[in-house]
């Protein structure tokens, strides 16, 4: 039996939620143990201010029980979210997993897929387009990264709020991907196969690009418990526990 390749996103990670970290522990400790690979889509944790972060007890905890499926031989990709976009070197040290790209296109039993964590698609939210863009600048990442721990958290907390207050304000339809940018994308990368988290709409949505048929697949957030895509030679599955 060939081992599946399993795919995971917006855990939202926080010690505000000890039953989806007990869940993502449970997961690591049974399913992600027979992966071929883990791909963590981004929003891997509710909030990232840093790698000198990886001091609180959750993250070190969090860092650890990667780093031991890393050494039992299941190599793990992370791709930022818009939450976690300053994981970096030293949480890659602490846990063995690899950053990647967004987008990043692997070969995924033999068909080329589209990995992306899902923001970048929403492009009718311009306000939040111009956010991004900002945040990912190096000046900008610098200069948060040059204050104290404690002001960076304070800080993402306040842009929490603030984001869950223009969230109440945009329509369903601002914040869920773009269909031209969907088809954008896959065209670009020449996939028949997109997988993204971000917008917590968990689906698989077929689609046709090229004249092909291709899917795009949603994964699903980590609020009520665990779910993953679990991908084989046979197709991918929605899994949940
Ligand atoms: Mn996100």
């Amino acid at each position: 039996m060939q081992r599946p390749t399993l795919f995971i996103a917006d855990l939202h990670l926080t010690p505000e939620r000890p039953q989806i970290n007990a869940a993502f522990f449970a997961f690591l400790a049974g399913p992600a143990t027979q992966a071929q690979a883990l791909y963590i889509l981004g929003d891997f944790f509710e909030a990232w201010v840093g790698d000198d972060d990886l001091a609180h007890p959750l993250h070190a905890q969090v860092a650890a029980a990667l780093k031991r499926l890393a050494q039992a031989g299941v190599p793990i990709h992370v791709m930022h979210g818009n939450r976690d976009f300053l994981l970096a070197e030293a949480f890659c040290q602490a846990s063995g997993a690899t950053l990647m790209a967004d987008p990043s296109i692997i070969e995924l039993n033999g068909e080329k897929t589209l990995l992306m964590h899902g923001d970048t698609l929403c492009t009718d939210d311009v306000a939040y387009q111009a956010f991004r863009s900002q945040t990912r600048e190096p000046n900008w990442q610098a200069a948060f990264l040059a204050k104290p721990l404690g002001e960076r958290l304070a800080l993402a907390g306040a842009l929490r709020t603030q984001s869950e207050q223009t969230k109440a304000d945009k329509t369903p339809e601002i914040m869920d991907v773009h269909p031209k940018a969907v088809n954008q994308a896959l065209h670009q990368a020449g996939c028949r196969r997109l997988i993204h988290g971000h917008t917590h709409r968990p689906a698989r949505h077929p689609l046709e690009i090229d004249g092909h048929s291709a899917e795009r697949w949603v994964l699903p957030a980590w609020y009520e418990g665990a779910g993953w895509l679990q991908c084989d030679a046979t197709g991918c599955q929605m899994k949940h526990s």
